[in-house]
Formats: structure tokens, C-alpha cells, sequence
């Protein structure tokens, strides 16, 4: 049995940035060298690998473990750096104190109900008399919302998260709502063969990394243009009816919900556990081979991919849409791994 482990800790600084410049020039951006900036990456991998049976029947197995966790240390004085995905949609920040590419948008914390409609009706009337502002200190009867014109405001409507109080949700309530970096990926693999029949198995796991699927744009925006996540036969009707998992009302005019705001309802669980191959083998006995002048002859069956178990809506849950480092797990209808079953002859003369 064999155990290998390794901690590392390593801080990279000297960072090549694509500094965004007035499309003017000719370019959208520079390649800039950032020394001041610095980025931690820490963790460790375990390795394991066991022979578990030797002689007429051969088994072996391995298993590691991965964890890593990613932190830009300092910006060397640059601002945080809002990356752009689709759509025009800000949907991450590297930001000091945080992995690099951090999701950035608004927190969902609820929906509105009816009574919490009436206080914002009544929030509403104090806006407008004090000339579409609230006096100094003053307490909001119902929940925050972006806009007090009277075709904004309906119940069944996503509540945000006011995150810097001042009783509107505006741009500078974007916070960080996710990353894309898991918590500990790993995977384990198993081999057996005895006499001509030789078998393997592989799996690869990942736990608590996340995805923005934004393909939610489209398919969870209830404007009634085009298909729908079943989820949303849950939605939000009435308070007698206010359906499961905080779906708000279907709107045709979408703007105070989900569609124009990137928020927590993009963000997905990414975990998963793959089967990443399967392989089954037979090698033909030799002396049936040594009558043909064949050294040796194996024939096998092997499946890639064949399952993955995981709580995301996408396809899958490993995306990355985006190149850049800047904007990890971002996924905008990536296309799905596919699963490959093979079948094959290996003959060595
Ligand atoms: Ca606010």
C-alpha cells in the first residue's frame, strides 16, 4: 500500500491581467503586469493506492483527494475587478479577501407576499411625498424594492437582499452570492483480473462548488416566450397558493424578478459524482493464439461518462463557458459530455 501526500501553499504574484481599454484604440484590452497583486492558492492532495489481491486473482485500488482553496490576497491597489458575461450582465468579482472570480449579484431572501405588498405600497406613499426619497432614518414597513412606480410592484415578487440598507435595491446591493470553486474534488479507481478476464472502474467527485447557470436567462424567466424548467408549475399564485422553492409570479414584464438581475437563483449546486469509464476486457487463452501466429488477443468493451448524479439543472455540472480565469463556472448552454461506449479488438502480432 502506498500513501502520498502533499500540502502546498502558494502565493503567486507578477499576474498577467487583460486590463480593459476604450475599444478606440483598436483593442479592448492590454496585457498589464500586476506585481503588487497577490493570489494564495492552498491545500493538499492524498494519494492512495492499495494492492488489495495479488497471484491467480489481481486487485488493485486507488483513491485521492484533492482540496484547495483560492484567495486573492491583495489587488496592489487596483479596484475590484467586475468581469462581464452575457447579456452585458457584471457576474463576477475579483475582489481582495475572496477566490478570484467570485459570483456577484443580488441575494434572493424571499418572496413577497400580500401584506408585505401592502407595507411597500405604504413605504411607497412616503417616497413620493418626500420627492422620491426616504426622510433620514426612516424604517421600511415592507421589504426594500427597485423601483416605486406602481407597474414594478406586484406580490410574488423576489425580495433582495437591501444589502447596504439605504431602502432601495440598486446596483450597489450586488454582493457575493457563490463561487465556482469546490470545497474537495477526488476520485477513485479499481482494477481486478483474473485468468483472461480483466475489469476497471473509474469515478470522479467533486463537493460544493457552484455554477451559474445562466441559461436560467431564458429558461426560468416566466415571460412566456419560450420553454420553462418544470420547477416553475410551482411558482408563486397567490398567498394561498405560493407554491415551493421561492418561484415567483410569472410576469410578461419580467424586470423586477429574475431575468434582469443576475442573483442567488442562478446560482447552482455543482457537485456531482461521475463514472468516468468502465472497461471490461477479455484476452483470448494462448494457446488458441500461438495456432493463428498471434502473440496476443484481447477484445474489450468500455464506457465513458456513463452516469453522473448531481443536483444541477444543466448539463453539465464541470462547465466553464467563459476562458477567461476571471469568470469560472459560468454557463451559458454548454453542450453535455458525452457518453461513448467503444468496443475493440487489440491483437499484437
Ligand atoms: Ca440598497
Amino acid at each position: 500500500m502506498n500513501i502520498i501526500g502533499n500540502y502546498y501553499n502558494s502565493i503567486s504574484s507578477d499576474i498577467l491581467y487583460d486590463y480593459p481599454i476604450s475599444s478606440i484604440s483598436g483593442a479592448t484590452s492590454t496585457k498589464t503586469n500586476l506585481s503588487a497583486a497577490k493570489i494564495r492558492n492552498r491545500g493538499f492532495d492524498l494519494q492512495l493506492d492499495a494492492r488489495l489481491l495479488t497471484g491467480k486473482v489481481n486487485w488493485n485500488f486507488s483513491t485521492n483527494i484533492s482540496v484547495n482553496r483560492n484567495k486573492v490576497v491583495s489587488m496592489g491597489g487596483l479596484d475590484d475587478i467586475i468581469s462581464t458575461s452575457e447579456r452585458s450582465v457584471g457576474s463576477h468579482i475579483t475582489k481582495e479577501g475572496y477566490p478570484i472570480g467570485s459570483f456577484y449579484g443580488y441575494n434572493a431572501i424571499g418572496i413577497m407576499s400580500k401584506a408585505d405588498y401592502a407595507n411597500a405600497l405604504l413605504d411607497r406613499e412616503i417616497y413620493l411625498q418626500n420627492g422620491n426619497k426616504f426622510p433620514e432614518g426612516y424604517e421600511l414597513k415592507g421589504p426594500a424594492v427597485s423601483s416605486y412606480s406602481l407597474d414594478a410592484l406586484s406580490y410574488g415578487n423576489v425580495i433582495w437582499e437591501d444589502v447596504n440598507g439605504d431602502g432601495l435595491i440598486t446596483t450597489d446591493d450586488k454582493t457575493i452570492i457563490g463561487d465556482a470553486y469546490p470545497d474537495f474534488t477526488g476520485g477513485f479507481s479499481t482494477s481486478l483480473s483474473w485468468k483472461g478476464i480483466d475489469f476497471s472502474a473509474s469515478f470522479a467527485y467533486s463537493y460544493g462548488g457552484e455554477v451559474i447557470n445562466f441559461q436560467d436567462y431564458y429558461l426560468y424567466n416566466m415571460e412566456g416566450s419560450g420553454n420553462q424548467y418544470a420547477i416553475v408549475a410551482d411558482r408563486y399564485i397567490s398567498d394561498e397558493q405560493p407554491g415551493r422553492n421561492n418561484v415567483p409570479i410569472a410576469s410578461r414584464i419580467s424586470t423586477p424578478n429574475t431575468s434582469l438581475k443576475l442573483s442567488s437563483y442562478y446560482v447552482e449546486d455543482a457537485s456531482f459524482f461521475r463514472c468516468a469509464n468502465i472497461t471490461l476486457g477479455y484476452t483470448l487463452p494462448q494457446r488458441w493464439m500461438n495456432k493463428l501466429h498471434i502473440a496476443s488477443c484481447r477484445v474489450y468493451f468500455s464506457g465513458d461518462n456513463l452516469f453522473t448524479i448531481t443536483p444541477y439543472r444543466g448539463y453539465n455540472p464541470e462547465v466553464s463557458y467563459k476562458s477567461s480565469n476571471l469568470m469560472p463556472g459560468f454557463d451559458w448552454g454548454c453542450y453535455p459530455l458525452s457518453r461513448i461506449y467503444s468496443v475493440g479488438l487489440n491483437l499484437t502480432f
